[in-house]
């Protein structure tokens, strides 16, 4: 049965599971939410799709579930990849999917929208300024670790990559940049090089025209 994955292009944490999908193997299909016209908060949705009233969401069969990380562990169960080689793996792919939803992807998410998606009278020009400056603390984190290893586990790639790189990949600008940044950028172009790679708006509609 093909799965599916309530998502939208603009949506790193979409990107998160739509990622890993794609590059396991599993049969699957984006369904589009229109989240910049309310969709995602409509009584619809929120009774029908997810009651947290946010993206993504993956459904299959009778299985319902959200949260990006949620949905990589079960692409990982279901697919046998991406979750880690052993015990001690899988708890370090949890430690590195939890950080990033509250240092890094939850940051850059916020960041990037206030930039780029908000009415430019209404962007808060000090609060874009504070996420930017608490954000240099975890590209830092993230590039010491990465600065000794191809992976932020392991051997080979898994969800902990999949879930830190979600945002970077993005044209839009959220004040980073990957040239200031060695290991990360290194570490991006292997994610780049994976086989089956895609760009998130090549897996994902995009609300808005694409920026190159
Ligand atoms: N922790 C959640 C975060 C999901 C999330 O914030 N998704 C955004 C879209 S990228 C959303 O739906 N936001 C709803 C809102 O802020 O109202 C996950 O990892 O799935």
């Amino acid at each position: 049965m093909t799965l599916k994955l309530y998502c939208f292009g603009e949506s790193g944490n979409a990107y998160k599971a739509a990622l890993p999908l794609e590059l396991s193997g599993l049969e699957w299909e984006p369904i589009f939410v229109d989240f910049f016209n309310g969709e995602a908060r409509s009584p619809d949705y929120i009774e029908n799709v997810n009651g947290m009233a946010e993206v993504p969401v993956l459904i299959d069969g009778d299985i319902k579930l959200s949260q990006s990380g949620l949905i990589q562990i079960y692409i990982a169960e279901k697919s046998g990849k991406f979750g880690g080689e052993d015990a001690d793996e899988k708890r370090e792919v949890l430690r590195w999917i939890l950080w990033d939803s509250s240092k890094l992807s939850g940051q850059i998410g916020m960041t990037r929208f206030l930039m780029n998606f908000l009415d430019p009278e209404k962007r808060p020009h000090e609060v874009i300024k504070f996420h930017q400056a608490r954000l240099k603390v975890s590209y830092n984190v993230l590039n010491t670790h990465l600065t000794q290893r191809d992976w932020i586990v392991g051997r080979s790639v898994t969800n902990a990559d999949f879930s830190c790189c979600s945002y970077l990949f993005y044209q839009e600008p959220f004040g980073f940049d990957r040239k200031d940044w060695p290991a990360i950028e290194s570490w991006m172009d292997r994610i780049a090089a994976l086989p089956g790679w895609k760009h998130p708006y090549d897996l994902m509609e995009p609300a808005f025209p694409r920026k190159k």
